[in-house]
């Protein structure tokens, strides 16, 4: 760690031109910034723009840079292919012939926008502003913009990412903790310090814990893989809790290959360890938690061995690990995207928020932070919906059986509440669709198919995206071309401060989202849209949305992207232009220090002022209060009989290197690394089934659904159990209906479900479903064939889920 001081100190910024955010460099202009999207991901490294005559040429990372400390992964450095692309969208397009039927027309902006303004005050004036559904995918560089447009503008409760059951992302995780704990936890790598690693408040973790998470591969929701990777260089110990062997898993003290869907039965069982052996942190316990009494005798029957038989982890590495857990100095909580794609999403996140807090592993050195957002962000924060009358705001599509929406803390609409809306048009039937930074048909649907033919429903749609996509093909009216990233003037926010963007290229005619959404709410709602351009907008943004009567360090967009950051301005360390960084919420031990609640008492921000292990916001819900797990609707417990014919267990949507969703496609080096989608298959069930290595197969359930991916044979992955990739299209095939790129054909998510969630309407079994696989035939039958003859692969009412093939035999266990 001294180390790291030293470096800081030795740093020769001069050579790296500290302080300066534009230089020359030969031919070329040097532009120091951030990337987001697009193309899109997490993250917001620091980089180092090369361009010439109004082309970018080269990204390199920013050894200035605090967040990514000029690491970058490979999709910023082949970013010029990506930015460069022929394929990319030049002009605004309008449908010329059928939808699907691949004919468009080059229209102007201006076309555009006067067909949009007109059908949308139509819309609004004869149907009522709810029936215009707004869709952004994930947390891209949009998720501000596009819910700020939906209220301001289009005047919707109807946000969404549609297609994606159960808000199976990031979500439950967050409300799951709100509930709980208050406040959300991150993992402490020292990100909050400005000497970073070489803090002496900070500690090394004594021990990581991996659970359902791939962070150097996904770098998700913010969090840099690599700051782990240090940690582990530093000393930390590894335990890994994934189905599949990873780098984690490969380097770990304990792997526990779980089956997919069961976590909440190895966490209850990490809590009987815990508690039974008296390993708990009595003084946290005591002082700080609410229920310790009932948890503990909700996990008092919940051995390893009692585990063992339904997670299919050994009881002894259940225990070990849960010792290791509690006797580490520390212990930080990576956790994933696997807790909430699973039925029981709510029942894992208690039991493992649990643990941690049990422990007394929340709000310590090395351990998980509680941060807020930057600045003094505020949880709804510059959301709009003040723009949204109450009785429109009352006409929000939310799930009938969920007392989480009433409880307005999800701000998204239920996607199949409004999947529901356009199949029986019922409570109203939606009358438009505003696509920005969403490819339904190939990543975010979990039916495919069925959005695609509710789509098709809808009278009018707008797409806006970079690349036509193979929804975009299918079902829009109208699409418009989007700018990348180093194409404009934007800032990001996360629960990390704020990182600016700036504009050093353009392309054709493509605009940015700031620009469409300026541009728009001028002609629609013009009293809502002060902002002349996107920078003064960035600004307003910064300076009234996140800090709303300023604080010490308050910076513009302007300052932030062209003056360089120092002490007296707050950012310190190797931070540069582009990044306000500074220390946020390092303070370790908040709860005791009267810092997390509005009343400025110690305690956490919850009812009791305590972590609630028995929890009154779950309770509130509806949701089991304690620890719960549900069997996945499909498994070798809940319905063995087709569990006979479907004997692999089908987990998925690991993330790589190469792709962003259904993002990077087009590119060359993407495609050369990674040319198609691949299943990962043990090799002992190669030669059960008789499949190969390299070879097409299909990926079959119970309902018919199938897929095509090309087997990885690999020890990756348990015998019995497969992983498959997610997102995949193939921008060479033919777009035109009924190929669609061939987006059907390989799509795991024809597998999936819409209408099937966990407890409070929150989760979905996206990663534990029951299959077949065999190889595929020349000759066979596509998917994309039987969706345009049948609609479907199998038959369903509007407005309802699949008929089950068996009724589950074990459902809830607690
Ligand atoms: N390169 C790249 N990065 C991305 C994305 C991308 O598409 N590409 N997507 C972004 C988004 S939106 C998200 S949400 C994040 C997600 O990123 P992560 O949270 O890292 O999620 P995944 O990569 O889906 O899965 C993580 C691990 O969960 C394991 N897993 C599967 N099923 C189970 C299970 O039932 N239990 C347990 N314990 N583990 C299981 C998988 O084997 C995998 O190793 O990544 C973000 N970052
Ligand atoms: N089976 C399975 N399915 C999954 C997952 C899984 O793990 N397994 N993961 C799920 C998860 S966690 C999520 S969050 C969803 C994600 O789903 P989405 O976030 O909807 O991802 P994409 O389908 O890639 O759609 C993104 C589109 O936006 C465009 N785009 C990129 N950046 C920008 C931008 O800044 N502005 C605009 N206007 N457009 C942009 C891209 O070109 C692309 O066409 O997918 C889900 N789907
Ligand atoms: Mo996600």
């Amino acid at each position: 760690m001294a180390d790291y001081k030293e470096w800081l100190d030795e740093l020769n910024r001069e050579a790296y031109h500290d302080g300066e955010w534009q230089w020359q460099e030969g031919d070329f202009t040097v532009t120091r910034t951030t990337h987001w999207s697009p193309p899109g991901c997490h993250m917001g490294c620091g980089v180092l723009l090369y361009t010439k005559d109004n082309k970018l040429v080269k990204v390199e990372g920013d050894p200035l840079n605090a967040v990514a400390n000029g690491k970058l992964c490979m999709r910023c450095l082949t970013m010029p292919e990506a930015v460069n692309h022929p394929d990319r969208l030049k002009y605004p397009l309008r449908r010329a012939g059928e939808r699907g039927e691949d004919k468009w027309e080059r229209i102007s902006w201006d076309e555009a926008y006067d067909e949009i303004t007109e059908k949308v005050l139509k819309i609004k004036e004869e149907h009522g502003s709810e029936t215009i559904v707004v869709v952004h995918g994930t947390g891209r560089n949009i998720g501000w913009q596009v819910p700020y447009f939906a209220s301001a503008c289009m005047q919707t409760p109807n946000v969404s990412t549609f297609g994606f059951t159960g808000f199976a992302c990031y979500l439950p995780r967050m409300i799951g903790t709100s509930a709980k704990q208050g406040d959300m936890f991150i993992v402490d790598a020292s990100q909050a310090h400005w000497d970073r690693y070489a803090s002496d408040r900070w500690q090394v973790p004594g021990v990581i814990l991996v659970w359902g998470n791939e962070p150097i591969k996904s770098n998700a929701d913010g969090f840099l893989g690599h700051w782990l990777v240090q940690c582990v260089q530093m000393g930390s110990k590894v335990i890994s809790v994934d189905p599949r062997l990873t780098w984690w898993g490969a380097r770990a003290a304990f792997w526990l290959p779980v089956r997919p869907g069961t976590d909440a039965v190895v966490a209850m069982a990490m809590l009987n360890v815990i508690i039974g052996e008296d390993l708990y942190d009595h003084e946290f316990v005591e002082k700080w938690t609410y229920g310790f009494e009932a948890l503990a005798e909700r996990v008092a029957d919940k051995t390893p061995e009692w585990a063992e038989p339904i997670c299919d982890v050994p009881a002894d590495r259940i225990r070990g690990a849960a010792r290791l857990i509690a006797t580490a100095s520390s212990c930080a909580c990576q956790w994933g995207l696997a807790f909430e794609q699973q039925i029981a999403a709510l029942g894992v996140t208690e039991s493992v928020a649990d643990i941690m807090a049990i422990t007394g592993n929340i709000d310590n050195p090395g351990g998980n932070a509680l941060y807020r957002c930057a600045f003094l962000i505020e949880k709804r924060y510059g959301l709009g919906d003040e723009y949204i009358s109450k009785e429109t705001y009352a006409k929000k599509l939310i799930p009938q059986t969920s007392g989480i929406n009433e409880s307005n803390i999800v701000s998204c609409a239920d996607t199949d509440a409004i999947l529901a809306a356009i199949e029986t048009g019922e409570p109203y039937p939606i009358q438009m669709f505003w696509i920005q930074s969403s490819n339904a048909l190939s990543c975010a649907s979990m039916d495919p198919a069925r959005t695609r033919a509710a789509l098709m429903k809808v009278p009018f749609i707008v797409v806006a995206d970079p690349f036509m996509t193979p929804t975009a093909q299918a079902v829009a009216d109208i699409v418009l071309p989007v700018a990348m990233s180093c194409e404009r003037n934007s800032c990001r926010t996360w629960w990390t401060p704020v990182r600016t963007m700036v504009k050093v290229t353009d392309f054709y005619e493509a605009k940015s989202d700031e620009q469409i959404c300026l541009d728009l709410g001028k002609r629609i709602m013009p009293e809502h849209w002060p902002w002349e351009t996107d920078e003064e907008w960035a600004n307003w943004y910064l300076t009234d949305q996140l800090t709303p009567g300023g604080t010490e360090y308050q910076r513009t967009w302007w300052d932030t992207v062209h003056e360089p950051s120092s002490p007296e301005n707050g950012c310190y360390g190797t931070s540069c232009n582009g990044t306000a960084y500074w220390e946020w919420d390092a303070t370790y031990d908040k709860y005791a220090k009267g810092m997390l609640r509005p009343d400025g008492q110690p305690g956490f921000n919850t009812p009791t002022g305590r972590v609630e292990l028995w929890s009154f916001g779950f309770d509130h819900w509806g949701v089991d209060p304690l620890p719960y797990h549900i069997e996945p609707p499909e498994s070798p417990l809940s319905t063995p009989n087709t569990f006979k014919e479907f004997p692999i267990i089908l987990s998925g949507g690991g993330r790589s290197f190469e792709f962003f969703h259904s993002e990077h496609r087009q590119l060359p080096t993407m495609r050369e690394f990674h040319p198609w989608p691949l299943v990962m298959v043990n090799p002992a069930d190669c030669e059960k089934y008789g499949v190969k290595d390299g070879e097409w197969i299909w990926v079959e359930n119970s309902r018919g659904a199938r897929f095509k991916q090309k087997v990885k044979a690999t020890i990756e992955v348990q015998p019995g159990r497969i992983h498959a990739e997610h997102g995949w299209w193939f921008p060479e095939q033919d777009g035109a209906e009924p190929n669609f790129y061939g987006t059907y054909d390989s799509n795991l998510n024809n597998m999936t479900e819409a209408f099937r969630t966990g407890q409070g309407g929150i989760g979905s079994a996206i990663k534990s479903m029951l299959c077949k696989i065999y190889p595929v035939q020349e000759g066979d039958v596509l998917p994309h064939d039987v969706i345009a003859e049948k609609g479907d692969f199998a038959a369903y009412e509007p407005g309802k889920p699949y008929q089950v093939v068996e009724e589950p035999v074990v459902t809830v266990i607690n």
